[in-house]
């Protein structure tokens, strides 16, 4: 049975491609899916790849990982990683690896960005990378998943 990982976004993810490319780049949350889902394939994993534009449905999502032993989790917090001890909170209860992901270099850009909650039980944060640091997430979290089994 192929195990599962958890990909989540968060607020105005959503809206990639249309404003902002010298920030967030020109691809699409759809593109941000298809590359996930090509490198899931690669490492023979399952994905769930999910947006919200809401804390609590988020927070849902990460329990729901818990109740069905998912192996992983990337999640790109938006916003919220900068605000949300709710979602800190429901992260902490998994036992699972989280990667978090950024496109941009949240250390390059507000001070307020330098601080995100996530990051305290997060195993690795990429960002900087653009979308292919979802990519470089899958793969990092496979290593631990395969170095696990
Ligand atoms: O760099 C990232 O991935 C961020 O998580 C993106 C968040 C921002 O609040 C974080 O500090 C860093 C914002 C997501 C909004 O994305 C948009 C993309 C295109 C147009 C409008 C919003």
């Amino acid at each position: 049975m192929p195990k599962t990982i958890y990909v989540l976004n968060g607020p105005n993810l959503n809206m990639l491609g249309s404003r902002e490319p010298d920030i967030y780049g020109r691809a699409t949350l759809a593109d941000v899916e298809r590359l996930c889902r090509d490198t899931a394939d690669k490492h023979g994993l399952r994905m769930e790849f999910r947006q919200s534009n809401h804390e609590g449905e988020i927070i849902d999502w990460i329990q729901q990982a818990r109740a069905e032993n998912a192996a992983g989790l990337v999640i790109n917090p938006a916003g919220y990683g900068h605000t949300s001890i709710a979602i800190l909170d429901a992260l902490a209860a998994l036992e699972a690896p989280i990667i978090e992901v950024h496109i941009s270099n949240i250390h390059a850009r507000e001070s307020f960005r330098r601080r995100t909650y996530v990051s305290q039980v997060a195993r690795a944060v990429i960002c900087g990378f653009g979308i292919d640091g979802y990519a470089l997430a899958i793969t990092g979290l496979a290593g631990l998943i395969e170095a696990k089994a």
